[in-house]
């Protein structure tokens, strides 16, 4: 299958002038940075400027005041990393995909003269790899660490890793620091997040990494309004593992967030819709979206994965509720499980389509280091590499049971394929009508833009070009709202009369 198309700047990081010369470091500056990663040609290049991870915003909020912070995202395209003026100290965030640009920053930041901080999943995961890149890694929370390692800096005391726990309150972390984001640069710099880990335990996420603590916690849901609300913005995304999984208290959230009269989107698993009167007040309070994490439609591997999930049997059902109360699904779908053939991409689409899901997601399955499914492929001798860039969920990294590595990566880009397709898109369109201009615009823009994306990114036009439609929705939904409050409940709402942005 011939590869799709990408732009330069989409698959190669900015080239670092070795060169330079610098000025001396700047005493209590620390710069933050999200390095570059290539992106996968089959998907959304949009996707990538939906919402900024909360990585360093988390760390910048617990910066003490006396440091000045900045935030530099190499995914926005603005050219090389920042040297003017000089920073005391780097932070970092490093996944497996992007750890050799991060290595590589680090060598261009130390070599100046810079302290650099090497902090994220892939530090948690790798230590022994990520220490001799670093001047300190943070393992776990950097937020409980991150004051501390800057006093360290001014006393010259700094020590190489430091290890911040996820058992302190939640509830007392500051806010992320989202005044520091470029505001154009994103569909919307509202990424929220109110609770931490998950009441699952899959095999293959990388919340089962070794090493990895995270009690379930939960912010106050007045501290989540808050900063909502001081964000400015009409849309919010939830990048919670999972919002919903402790449903009273989802509930509590929901009527708290309802008089502010935005609208969000959040991670939920399908488990939500046990109960419809909790996906009425997600509707109420401003939910038009949710993303879902069916990853198969064969209950063997959900069992295997050790996924705690209603049977797939009974999925289409649920996703009609979520649909009913004016909620776009985006289902997330793992191909590569032990119990998939060949037959799992058209069965997969083929479904999409009869549920009429708005959009849908493919990961090829992937063990992450550390994790249960990556000591199992590895016992096993399935791996077949560990060049962790092709990590991505894009390339099959391992041998699958059923199929050709090949096979499956082939599979992956046929899904995507078929999925954005100007036939796939229209057989998904809402049911109700009114709603259906709206649905082809954003799927449009998100779907079949993928050759301006990287222009609109270089030139900050993201948000712009989004606002309209957010806020065509909002006011929509608004409407939307007002009916189904009026209606009693149990009564399936104005089946989708409403349609999220960009999820
Ligand atoms: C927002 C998000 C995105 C955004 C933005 C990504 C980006 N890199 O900017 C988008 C939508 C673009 C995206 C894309 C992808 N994502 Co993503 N994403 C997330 C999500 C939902 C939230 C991240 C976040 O803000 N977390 C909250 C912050 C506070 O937690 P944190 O990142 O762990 O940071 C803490 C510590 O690690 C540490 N720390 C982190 N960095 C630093 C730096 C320093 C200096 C210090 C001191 C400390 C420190 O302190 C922080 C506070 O405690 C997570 C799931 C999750 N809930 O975490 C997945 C997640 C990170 N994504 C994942 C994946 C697989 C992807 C994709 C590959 C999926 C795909 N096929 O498209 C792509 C590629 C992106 C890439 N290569 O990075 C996986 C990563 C798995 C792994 N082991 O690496 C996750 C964990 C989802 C999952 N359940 O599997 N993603
Ligand atoms: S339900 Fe999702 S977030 Fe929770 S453990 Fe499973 S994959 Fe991870």
């Amino acid at each position: 299958m011939k590869s799709p198309w990408i732009p330069r700047a989409l698959r190669l990081a900015p080239a670092l002038d070795w060169g330079l010369r610098t000025g001396p470091p700047r005493a209590r500056y620390a710069l933050l940075i999200n390095p570059f990663y290539p992106k996968d040609p089959h998907a959304s290049f949009g996707k990538h400027v939906l919402t900024p991870s909360l990585a360093l915003t988390s760390i910048a909020g617990a910066t003490p005041p006396d440091w000045e912070v900045k935030y530099w995202d190499e995914n926005l395209l603005q050219g090389g990393p920042p040297s003017e003026p000089f920073p005391q100290v780097v932070g970092i965030t490093v996944h497996l995909t992007f750890a050799d640009r991060a290595y590589e920053l680090a060598r261009w930041y130390r070599e100046r003269g810079a302290r650099v901080v090497l902090g994220g999943l892939h530090v948690l995961s790798c230590p022994d790899e990520v220490a001799p890149h670093a001047d300190a890694m943070a393992i776990g929370d950097g937020v409980a660490v991150w004051p501390e390692i800057l006093r360290d800096v001014e006393a010259g005391a700094l020590r190489p890793v430091y290890r911040g726990s996820y058992r302190r309150p939640y509830r007392d972390e500051p806010a992320p620091r989202r005044d520091l984001l470029p505001r154009r640069g994103f569909l919307t710099t509202t990424s929220l997040i109110a609770t931490r880990g998950c009441h699952n335990r899959c095999g293959f996420c990388y919340l089962s990494t070794d090493g990895l603590t995270m009690p379930y916690q939960v912010r106050d849901v007045e501290q989540v309004v808050e900063e909502f609300r001081r964000d400015g913005q009409p849309y919010g995304v939830f990048i919670d593992n999972n919002l919903g999984s402790r449903p009273e208290y989802l509930r509590t959230l929901c009527r708290a967030l309802r008089p502010l009269e935005v609208i969000w989107s959040a991670a939920v698993t399908i488990d939500v819709t046990n109960d419809p009167s909790l996906v009425r007040e997600m509707a109420l309070a401003g939910c038009t979206g949710v993303f879902v994490g069916f990853e198969s439609l064969t209950g063997d591997n959900l069992v295997e994965a050790s996924k705690k999930t209603p049977s797939p049997a009974d999925y289409l059902r649920r996703v009609a509720i979520l649909h009913d109360h004016g909620i776009q699904v985006n289902g997330s779908f793992v191909l590569g499980f032990d119990h998939d053939r060949t037959d799992v991409f058209e069965r997969t689409v083929r479904w999409i389509e009869a549920a009429r899901l708005e959009c849908a997601t493919f990961h090829i399955l992937t063990p992450y280091p550390g994790t249960p499914l990556f000591r199992q492929m590895e016992a096993q001798g399935r791996l077949l590499h560990r060049d962790w860039r092709l990590y991505d969920t894009a390339h099959a990294v391992f041998r699958p049971r059923h199929m050709a590595p090949e096979e499956l990566e082939a599979g992956y880009a046929w899904c995507y394929e078929t999925l954005f397709s100007h036939r796939s898109i229209w057989r998904r369109r809402p049911a109700d009508l009114r709603a259906v201009p709206a649905y082809l615009a954003m799927s449009y823009l998100y779907k079949k833009s993928n050759r301006v994306w990287h222009r609109l990114i270089r030139h900050r036009l993201t948000g712009p070009v989004w606002r309209p439609l957010v806020e065509l929705t909002r006011r929509r939904h608004l409407r939307f709202r007002r009916r189904l409050a009026a209606s009693s409940p149990g009564t399936p709402a104005m089946a989708a009369t409403v349609v999220s942005a960009g999820v």
